[in-house]
């Protein structure tokens, strides 16, 4: 038995008057609930905005974050779990860059006895225990929503053509495959639109950008929509078609997720045509889950964020009310 369990031990049992243990057990109560949390990386305004939401709400709560930033790289996002087992922290949270590939390390938190929320992304495991609860938007319901404005689009204009340009987001991430998949499912009611090119541009601007042009270059004319996974990706490729001497919103009609202040930006100058909404103020309702979790309380498995889709026609009215 080592030295300090005994004093501890030694104090609890003999003192014979309250007064000595109370102190004792308010000193407990008061410890502080320590979060370690793997961000993806820095790639997006929304991102930062996510960044951000999560770090006030940590602080307001009275909550110790510990904070670890993973580049976009899965590899750091199991180092950065790993030390937090390491550390034992009270409970880990990430947003995973990908979907898979998180059953070894998650078993390693499991077995340290460390509840596991995931925020934002979800993950494909083989054992659903291996986390408490995922707090994140419905993304197959966003790419849902994006096709669903094009089928209303091509109602209205019976003689243009819908040859889409599709930006996917990073390779094998949870918000990448499942905006595909919404936006295809619901796609297939209007039979001109068709995807007539596809590529990743990893949710970045520089990269959205890049792949744009490379679109234009092969197919030039010949487009006449661009679907984004993300505002950011929308954004540098806006740049690449004008450079390329198109009008975006008009030539090429620009739809993309996310409604960050950018996309309203772009809006209100008529290069994009809608955003549809993806929170990124996650911190209050993580640090809550957090609480309850650690608290023994019932947190549902999957907590699911609301959301809106704006189009331009809006985006004057809803700018002052945008906190991010
Ligand atoms: O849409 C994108 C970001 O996971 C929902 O990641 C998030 C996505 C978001 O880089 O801008």
């Amino acid at each position: 038995m080592s030295l300090t369990r005994r004093n501890f031990l030694g104090v609890a049992v003999a003192a014979p008057v309250a007064a000595t243990v109370v102190p004792l057990n308010a000193a407990f109560a008061a410890k502080p609930l320590t979060i370690g949390f793997s961000q993806v990386g820095a790639e997006s305004e929304w991102r930062t905005a996510n960044t951000a939401s999560i770090k006030d709400a940590a602080k307001k709560a009275g909550i110790n974050l510990k904070f670890a930033d993973a580049q976009q790289r899965q590899e750091n996002q199991v180092k950065a779990i790993r030390s937090f087992i390491a550390q034992r922290v009270d409970v880990i949270a990430f947003s995973p860059v990908v979907e898979s590939g998180w059953d070894t390390v998650l078993r390693e938190a499991k077995r340290a006895n460390i509840p596991v929320i995931l925020t934002d992304r979800g993950v494909k495991v083989s054992d659903e225990s291996l986390y408490v609860t995922f707090l994140g938007s419905d993304f197959v319901e966003e790419g849902r929503r994006a096709a669903r404005w094009l089928v209303e689009h091509a109602k209205k204009n019976p003689n243009r053509a819908y040859n889409i340009v599709e930006l996917q987001g990073t390779v094998g991430s949870a918000p990448a495959i499942d905006r595909k998949a919404g936006f295809a499912e619901v796609m297939k009611l209007e039979p001109r639109l068709k995807i007539i090119r596809s590529q990743t541009g990893d949710f970045t601007r520089a990269k959205g950008k890049e792949v744009m042009e490379a679109f234009l270059k092969s197919e030039g004319k010949n487009i006449t929509v661009l679907y984004a996974h993300n505002d950011d990706m929308a954004i540098g490729a806006i740049q690449a078609i004008e450079e390329a001497g198109f009008k975006p919103g008009k030539d090429i009609l620009v739809v993309s997720i996310d409604g960050v202040r950018g996309a309203f930006e772009a809006m209100l100058q008529g290069k994009l045509n809608v955003t549809v909404e993806c929170n990124p103020l996650l911190g209050p309702q993580l640090m809550e889950a957090a609480k309850a979790v650690k608290a023994g309380k019932p947190v549902p498995k999957r907590i699911v964020v609301q959301e809106g889709v704006f189009p331009a026609e809006v985006a004057a009215k809803e700018f002052p009310n945008r906190k991010y």
